[in-house]
């Protein structure tokens, strides 16, 4: 009997259409739903892979305003960008969408209407803050005041970035409109809420007892506390002029809450793409159902640990309430990604953004997907660091990957004119390996299955490495001396693991598996051909050989770091912002243990002689006294001090930090400075005067 294909629903977070993507995006979730969806695809499994750009709410709004733009043309050039460079890094969406299209506003009215006419919906007239000037309601993020806990007077209606308490409008003192300047004044207007408390039970029984072993522990617990918690009624609709229009008479200037819109998004897609089929008469218009309604589709949401609650609580809910659709299946939300052990920031460009990697690493798609694979926060925060991208490619995609393929094809041009050699009798050395061969590869099935992608990728490596210890064990480039039908069986069994390589490595990193395929002169092949069984026909041609990863030198990682570094904007608290939810000021950093402090050096020094670096406007070329020796350190304070007026100074230094060659000078250590919320610099220094390499602690 032929096995009907399992059917999946895979979506990955909408993400705001209001910069571009960054390495913690894709860590995120994109990466992991991509390995997830090729290798469904290759089992032959029904896949739709959906995405798109989200592009309501204040984030647009917010962002639009500051870089002084309507919305539309701010979500315009967002989306291209975002569109462009999942294109070009081969994330294998089946469609990336938008949600200003048509089809998405009837859709979500569509969903708001079904839910108001079965009175889903509390209708609820509250105060809210008014501009009177701009005639227009304020959203949270729109008001700013001074925060009740700490006094910072330019906290947010929603939170306080100085002290990260979180807030509502009425809690702050004096608020003003971020609009216009001017008190705002409360306002009656009504709305539309969802009584979360009314599907308590129903969402306890469905997550808590029905997840309780397939969901990851991280969204699990997250889930259980919001449960335990108790839930709210949360309002669907805002007063705010972009978005899509609540579809009730008298509700002029109200639009659906971005979190109501925003994951139907998911379903509009779907329906955009089948549309886009039926036209090339692929499939029919009305296929999407069976993507969202049909009970034998497993629906599957990956996205970033913020977006849990409306993932996991609020849209089921909805599905719920509307009562056509089926639920999603798993959830499995990813931890954050740092950055060089750092919190990623966007809002003070501490990112890597993956429009300028594509462009500073061309046809490198693969070594990001790697390092990034190897990486993935899955149970908890990870970091990403240049040095460790550079140490992953080199030492394992070249030295391990790459180098086995490589010598497996030289030497089968070498030996045999690049046509697969006959397989003789095997000893146990060869069994073992094919033994191996399938134990691997059903592991790396069964990782991935469990969403756990950094052990099926320590397996792929564990695959490679099988390969290149039994070339080593084997011998070929000796024995071919003296047993030319012994160094036929090792080849041939080599290439029967190049091709099981290129087969599993596939989802991860695909550019090199279709190089492989090619190599190999395979047609594509599915998953479950990979069983310990020959895959080749003796006397099979094989292809061109040719180097599947480049080494990652020194200058380009420098050239990485120090683009990071001049890049890098000081906190801004004052400015208005949307996009910096995640990132409270003076909180910035992850958590460290002792020993990890007690790990630096801090000694006090004097500055000696002091100069401006040529071609760098920001830097300042220091020597420091540091009683036993004086140091050069290159410091990035030239906007805040002219050197004359800095010697003699005494500051303090981070003495054990490794040298850094910063525009061809080499600095050893690094000078401590306050930094205020507008970014501007001062020396840490002693109180007193001290001798120079005093050490502090
Ligand atoms: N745009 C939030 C975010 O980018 C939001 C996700 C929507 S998924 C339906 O984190
Ligand atoms: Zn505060």
């Amino acid at each position: 009997m032929k096995n009907t294909p399992k059917r999946y629903t895979v979506t990955a977070a909408l993400p705001y259409a209001n910069g571009g993507i960054h390495l913690g995006h894709l860590a995120g979730a994109y990466l992991p739903a991509d390995i997830y969806v090729r290798y469904r695809r290759l089992k032959g499994d029904d896949v739709i892979f959906v995405c798109g750009s989200d592009e309501h709410g204040v984030p647009i709004t917010l962002g639009a305003r500051k870089e002084g733009i309507t919305p539309q043309a701010f979500v315009d050039k967002y989306h291209l960008l975002m569109k462009n460079s999942f294109e070009e890094f081969g994330i294998s969406f089946n469609i990336y969408s938008r949600t200003s299209n048509k089809i998405h506003h009837e859709t979500a009215q569509e969903f708001f209407l079904n839910l108001y006419k079965k009175n889903d919906f509390i209708e609820e007239t509250s105060l809210q803050f008014y501009d009177e000037q701009e005639k227009t309601y304020l959203a949270d993020r729109y008001i700013q005041g001074t925060c009740p806990n700490c006094s910072y007077e330019k906290a947010y209606g929603d939170q306080c970035e100085r002290c990260g308490t979180s807030l509502s409008p009425k809690d702050l003192i004096n608020p003003v409109s971020a609009l216009s300047g001017k008190s705002p004044v409360l306002k009656e207007t009504k709305h539309w809420f969802l009584p979360l408390q009314k599907y308590e039970s129903w969402l306890r029984e469905w997550i808590l007892e029905g997840h309780k072993d397939d969901w990851k522990s991280n969204v699990y617990g997250q889930c259980k506390s919001w449960l335990d918690q108790g839930l709210q009624p949360r309002a669907m609709t805002r007063d705010l002029d972009w978005g899509v229009k609540v579809p009730l008479p008298d509700s002029e200037g109200k639009v659906l809450y971005v979190w109501f819109d925003a994951p139907i998004g998911y379903i509009s897609a779907t329906k955009e793409y089948f549309e886009k089929e039926s036209k090339s008469g692929n499939r029919k218009a009305d296929d999407w159902k069976l993507y969202w309604q049909d009970k034998d589709t497993e629906l599957i949401h990956f996205i970033g640990k913020d977006n849990i609650v409306f993932h996991c609580i609020i849209f089921p809910a909805i599905l719920h309430a509307h009562g056509e659709y089926i639920l999603p299946g798993n959830v499995p939300a990813n931890e954050f990604l740092n950055l060089e052990g750092e919190k990623l920031s966007t809002s003070r460009n501490w990112a890597v953004w993956l429009h300028e990697y594509l462009a500073d690493f061309p046809g490198r798609q693969d070594e990001l997907r790697f390092v990034l694979g190897s990486i993935l926060p899955e149970a908890k925060d990870s970091d990403f660091s240049w040095r460790d991208y550079q140490a992953r490619i080199n030492n394992e995609l070249v030295a391990i990957l790459g180098n086995f393929v490589n010598r497996t094809m030289v030497l089968t041009r070498n030996y045999f004119n690049s046509k697969v050699p006959p397989r003789h009798e095997l000893n146990t050395i060869d069994l073992e390996c094919i033994q191996q061969l399938e134990t691997i590869s059903s592991k790396i099935g069964a990782c991935i299955e469990q969403f756990r992608f950094r052990d099926a990728l320590v397996e792929l490596m564990n695959l490679a490495r099988t390969g290149n210890k039994y070339l080593a064990e084997n011998e070929p480039w000796k024995v071919i001396n003296t047993d030319k039908a012994r160094v036929e069986t090792v080849l041939n069994l080599s290439l029967e693991i190049t091709a099981a390589l290129a087969v599993l490595s596939n989802p991860f990193i695909p550019g090199a598996a279709e190089n492989m395929m090619k190599m190999l002169q395979l047609d594509p092949l599915k998953w479950n051909a990979v069983t310990g069984k020959p895959i080749f026909k003796e006397g099979h041609q094989l292809g061109e050989s040719a180097l599947l990863f480049k080494k990652v030198e020194d200058a380009e990682i420098e050239k990485q770091l120090e683009k990071l570094q001049a890049t890098r904007q000081p906190v801004m608290v004052n400015a208005v912002d949307g996009n910096n939810k995640n990132e409270p000021a003076g909180n910035s950093k992850s958590e460290i243990t002792y020993d990890d402090f007690a790990k630096l050096e801090f000694r006090v020094g004097t500055i000696v002689t002091a100069e401006k670096v040529k071609k760098a406007d920001k830097l300042l070329q220091l020597k420091i006294n540091l009683g036993t020796e004086t140091r050069t350190i290159v410091s990035g304070i030239a906007e805040h001090y002219a050197p004359e007026n800095i010697i003699g100074q005494q500051v303090c230094v981070v003495a054990n930090l490794a040298p850094r060659k910063i525009k061809g000078i080499e600095s050893k250590g690094m000078i401590l400075m306050a930094e205020d919320a507008s970014g501007k610099l001062k020396f840490v220094m002693p109180s007193e005067k001290v001798d120079d390499g005093s050490s502090v602690s």
